[in-house]
């Protein structure tokens, strides 16, 4: 049989779209629990997080935000999504060039320096803003095949690794803020989905 980790480069844009728990689902604010065996189904979950992600779109979801509690994320900061015109003028999207990434039971070891960078989340749509966290980042982690890894991050990547992380912990970005910014933007975020029902 393949390796898990081979058999996800393949297929990127296959899959099932998983619904997203937004704010303030209770599972976003739980403590996910390490993942303990590495089978085919978590291979699919994995394939079906990235499809998912690709599809909203964005560039990294965490298991929590798929309804399920156990620490991993998936992760892609490079694919390209090109927007087409179709015949009858309603608009398409083509993606192109993908380097799915998958974490799992990442522990982060914080090395260096301060960046910010505006953050955004899949289960706080449309709010955003910038967010202080380290520059320099070196995170172990295990493969799909449940093999060791590790490796260093700087910027987008390193930011990003470190907010899927926060949500494995239960932390979601707007936590990272002052309690002023962090208390208007959850109203604002309130607000906008009383609104869209
Ligand atoms: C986390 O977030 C991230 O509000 C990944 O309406 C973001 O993919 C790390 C998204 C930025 C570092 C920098 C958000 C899509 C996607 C929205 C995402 C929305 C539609 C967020
Ligand atoms: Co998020």
């Amino acid at each position: 049989m393949k390796a898990n980790t081979e058999l996800l480069e393949n297929y990127s844009l296959q899959g099932e779209q998983l619904p997203i728990f937004t704010m303030p689902a209770p599972v976003l604010k739980q403590i996910a629990k390490p993942v303990e065996i590495f089978d085919e189904n978590l291979s699919t979950l994995c394939k079906n997080m990235l499809y998912t992600m690709y599809h909203a779109p964005g560039i990294g979801l965490a298991a929590p935000q798929i309804g399920q509690s156990i620490r991993l994320f998936v992760m892609d900061i490079d694919y390209n999504r090109e927007e087409v015109t179709r015949a009858d003028g309603s608009k398409d999207y083509v993606l192109s060039d993908f380097n799915p990434r998958v974490f799992i039971n990442p522990v982060i070891e914080k090395i260096s320096g301060e960046i910010l960078y505006e953050e955004g989340c899949l289960s706080v749509p449309g709010i955003y803003e910038e967010v202080t966290r380290s520059e320099h980042i070196k995170v172990k982690y295990q493969d799909l095949d449940g093999n060791h890894q590790e490796m260093e991050a700087t910027e987008l990547l390193s930011v990003c690794i470190q907010h899927e992380n926060d949500h494995l912990d239960g932390i979601v970005f707007l936590e990272r803020l002052s309690t002023l910014k962090r208390n208007f933007l959850t109203k604002k975020y309130l607000k906008s989905k009383k609104k869209k029902g």
